[in-house]
């Protein structure tokens, strides 16, 4: 079997690449190990940065998003009792949407394979890359029904399966640079049937741990609480997680969060890496296969985005048009944003986890950097123009 193209993974970042090759009538086929309905209903990010969003609409991927989505224009911040807004809209001009990720998955699904005709193939087994180092590279696989070897010949493999996938570990160790960092904090990561108790996110900046609230429906609302790595989620009862809740997101005039059943109970350990470069010969590296950044700045599923635009754009220009120049430039123009949001993930680490941190000079720089978002209209501002990641105009 050959293809120009094939992806491996269907995440954000798989699904939205193959569509733009689709669009443009270069074939590709998209090998995904999980089934279509698990990956349409995982539930992970919700919150997208308006020029993502307008990435997306302006290759036609953002009907059902547009229609559907919320449009959020402030945050607030919780800390020493006291509630601050932050209306990062007034600020910059742009707004975050919120619309959970298995419903962008959904919609990219359905685009790809049912109207634009895109080859996907789902509950693969045992992906392996071969050739990479040639013109010719090739990726093989186990045919779920079967139970058979197939292999692909083709021209590139994009590398979109995630954190814990294979084709990051395809790059030869002498050739990449891994950049690492363990911010030594779990996160427990909490989906409750419960309508949001705020009309926009809130950060509860506590000296028992940090807490965030973010809507991602009516009904259902994500909640984070800081808590020890490796933590079992099996500690945190209902009682206990509305308890904490209630406790760190607590701010004086400000009534009790709206509790309901918990439907996700998951510890993260918060830890962060970067590939350098994201490409070795034909594999070109995309999303969190490439770089991953703890949910703290609600940034990878951008970042996922920003790549699958420039690595669409790049192979398109070169399978029709014998470009190269986009392909040549890609590590580097995919890795300034992602440095970008990888710095601001760690200052914002330090302000959600410095109270808590048991050290009193911290906690102490915290609360002053905390302050000064809310005295200082520069500080506002450049903390607004992070938060919404500035346009590429992609
Ligand atoms: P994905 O979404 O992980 O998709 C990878 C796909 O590859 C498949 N796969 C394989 N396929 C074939 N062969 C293999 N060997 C394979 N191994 C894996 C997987 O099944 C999957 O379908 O990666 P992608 O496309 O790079 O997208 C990245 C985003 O999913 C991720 O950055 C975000 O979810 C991160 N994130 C958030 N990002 C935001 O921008 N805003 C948020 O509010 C936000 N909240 C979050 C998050 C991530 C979270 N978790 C659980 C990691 C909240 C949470 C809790």
């Amino acid at each position: 079997h050959r293809s120009p193209v094939v992806i491996v993974g269907a995440g954000p970042a798989g699904l939205t690449l193959g569509n733009i090759l689709r669009a443009a009538s270069v074939d590709c086929v998209v090998l995904e190990v999980e089934s279509r309905e698990f990956i349409e209903q995982r539930p992970r990010a919700g919150v997208l940065e308006e020029w993502a969003v307008r990435g997306l609409a302006r290759r036609g991927l953002a009907g059902n998003l547009l229609e559907r989505a919320q449009r959020h224009t402030q945050c607030e911040f919780r800390f020493a009792g006291g509630r601050y807004r932050l209306s990062y809209t007034e600020l910059t001009g742009q707004h975050h949407w919120i619309y959970p990720q298995p419903l962008l998955v959904t919609d990219l699904v359905r685009e790809y394979a049912d109207v634009r005709g895109g080859d996907i193939r789902f509950g693969v087994r045992d992906v392996r890359l071969h050739d990479l180092d040639t013109d010719r590279p090739a990726v093989s696989y186990t045919c779920p029904e079967t139970g058979e070897r197939q292999v692909i010949h083709c021209e590139f493999v994009a590398g979109c399966d995630g954190a814990r996938g294979v084709t990051r570990a395809a790059l030869p160790r002498e050739r990449v640079r891994i950049a690492r960092h363990d911010y030594g904090i779990g996160w427990l990561a909490l989906l409750a049937e419960a309508p949001p108790s705020s009309d926009c996110v809130v950060f509860g900046i506590h000296p028992r741990g940090f807490a965030g609230h973010m809507a991602r429906s009516p009904e259902v609302t994500r909640y984070y609480l800081q808590c020890p790595p490796g933590d079992d989620p099996e500690n945190w009862s209902e009682e206990r997680v509305w308890a904490e809740l209630q406790e760190r997101l607590g701010a004086r005039d400000t009534p009790p969060l709206t509790e309901g059943r918990l439907i996700e109970k998951r510890v993260l350990d918060m830890h962060n890496y970067v590939v350098e470069p994201m490409a070795f010969g034909r594999l070109f590296l995309a999303g969190d296969a490439a770089h991953l950044t703890a949910p703290i700045a609600a940034k990878g599923m951008n970042l996922a985005l920003h790549d699958a635009f420039l690595l669409g754009d790049a192979l398109v220009a070169y399978l029709t048009k014998g470009d190269g120049s986009g392909l040549h430039g890609y590590s580097t123009d995919c890795l300034e944003r992602v440095w970008d949001y990888q710095e601001f993930s760690r200052w914002l680490s330090d302000v959600y986890h410095g109270t808590a941190s048991g050290d009193p000079y911290h906690a102490g720089t915290t609360l002053a950097r905390l302050r000064r978002l809310f005295t200082s209209p520069a500080a506002a501002s450049a903390f607004a123009e992070q938060y919404l990641g500035t346009d590429p105009a992609l």
